[in-house]
Parts: C-alpha cells; sequence; structure tokens
C-alpha cells in the first residue's frame, strides 16, 4: 500500500506511526503542503478533500482521513492490536485520542491558520497564542487522564499514543512549554525510544525539508 503524506503533517505522522508498529509494508508518497501541492488538481484526483494523509490499498481503492485510515488498519491488520478487545477500555482510548483528533487538531490546521492570517488579520502573536490555547486545553484535559505507565494506557503501545506523540511533536515544535504536562511529556519520551515512533518522525522522512 501506498500513503500520501508530508513529513510535518501530523495526521499522516499518526499514519506512519500504525504502519510501522503493524509492520505493515508500504511506501510513501510525498505531497508538500507549503508549496500548496495538496491543492492542485493531481492530488484533489486522489482526495478531493486536498488533505493529508491518504491510503491507497495495492487494489487502488483510496482511503482519507486518518481516523478512517487508523480504523481500517485496526480492522484488516489485527496481529498487533492497537485497541484492546474489551470495549470500555477501547472507548477510553478513543475518546482521548478524539480529544487530538477532533477538539486540538482542527483548530490548528494549517488552512485554519492561514484563514486566520489572511482573512482576519490576526497577527503572528495571536496566531500563536491560538495555537497554543487549543493544545493547552487538550493537554490539560489528558494530563490528568492518561495512566503514563509507561503508555498512555498502561504497558502497551495503543491508538492513544499514535494520535499523541505527533501533537506533543507540534506542540514543542512551536515552544509550548511542557511543565504542566509532565505524563504527557514522558510518554513522548518513551514512544520515541521506539523504533516505530523513531522512523516516523518527520525528520526522517525523506521529504523533510528541515536542514
Ligand atoms: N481530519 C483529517 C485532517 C487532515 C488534515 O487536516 N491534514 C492536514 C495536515 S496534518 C492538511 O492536509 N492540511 C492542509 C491544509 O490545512 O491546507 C484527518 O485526520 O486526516
Amino acid at each position: 500500500m501506498k500513503l500520501y503524506t508530508y513529513f510535518r503533517s501530523s495526521a499522516a505522522y499518526r499514519v506512519r506511526i500504525a504502519l510501522n508498529l503493524k509492520g505493515i509494508k508500504h511506501t510513501l508518497t510525498p505531497v508538500n503542503l507549503l508549496k500548496g501541492d495538496h491543492c492542485g488538481s493531481s492530488y484533489k484526483g486522489i482526495n478531493p478533500q486536498g488533505l493529508l494523509p491518504t491510503l491507497e490499498l495495492s487494489n487502488g481503492k483510496k482511503i482519507s482521513q486518518s481516523t478512517a485510515i487508523l480504523e481500517y488498519l485496526e480492522n484488516d491488520y489485527p496481529a498487533i492490536p492497537l485497541l484492546p478487545k474489551d470495549s470500555f477500555e477501547a472507548a477510553t482510548i478513543r475518546s482521548w485520542s478524539n480529544i487530538i483528533a477532533c477538539d486540538i487538531h482542527p483548530l490548528d490546521n494549517l488552512k485554519v491558520l492561514k484563514y486566520l492570517v489572511n482573512e482576519l488579520n490576526v497577527d503572528a502573536e495571536d496566531k500563536m497564542t491560538w495555537y497554543h490555547h487549543w493544545i493547552i486545553e487538550g493537554f490539560t484535559a489528558l494530563e490528568t487522564q492518561l495512566l503514563a505507565t509507561p503508555y498512555c494506557f498502561g504497558d502497551r503501545v495503543t491508538l492513544a499514543d499514535v494520535y499523541l506523540i505527533p501533537m506533543v511533536y507540534n506542540a514543542l515544535r512551536f515552544n509550548l512549554s511542557m511543565e504542566k504536562f509532565p505524563k504527557i511529556l514522558a510518554i513522548y519520551e518513551t514512544c520515541n525510544t521506539l523504533d516505530a515512533f523513531d522512523r516516523a518522525k518527520p525528520e526522517n522522512q525523506d521529504d523533510c525539508l528541515i536542514a
């Protein structure tokens, strides 16, 4: 299968981690968000919403939206599960994941930040205040709930870690103080010692533009 990705796309980063954790053979096809390649007709032919990631299966079928992709991988590649069988436990992990996927990430997405700056004339400082605000709100709720022993839900990696680590990467990239989030920071550091997370990091992608 093939994943359309961008090294700094945190939604694509989630899927890269899951593919690695599950040991699924795949290739990565970069789409440059900064150059606006995701808005061009070529990528829109693949994903009409023009967002990353998209997963293309070996039969050519395509899945967009990282949550749908992760659900597909969990169903069709269950050998290394990222959700427990117990439905209450699975719902708990999904609810933590959704704090990131539904209540933080969409508000801090590139197109939202661009709209703030280009249409509403928000300056750089206020844009950063906005960016931090939604992460702080979500992380505050997560910090009280996550088990951090040593992963989000205990002693094995789950989907909650898959969602959390890219969000922490973004928080650190934009200089958010993690002082109030020691559990989250500890989970981030532990996950990054694992090969599957390390290989998925933005700086380890072929399209990484960081000098
Ligand atoms: N809910 C979508 C969000 C996808 C998304 O917003 N991807 C970002 C990169 S992380 C993107 O393509 N942004 C382009 C833009 O905002 O213009 C998902 O989970 O896949």
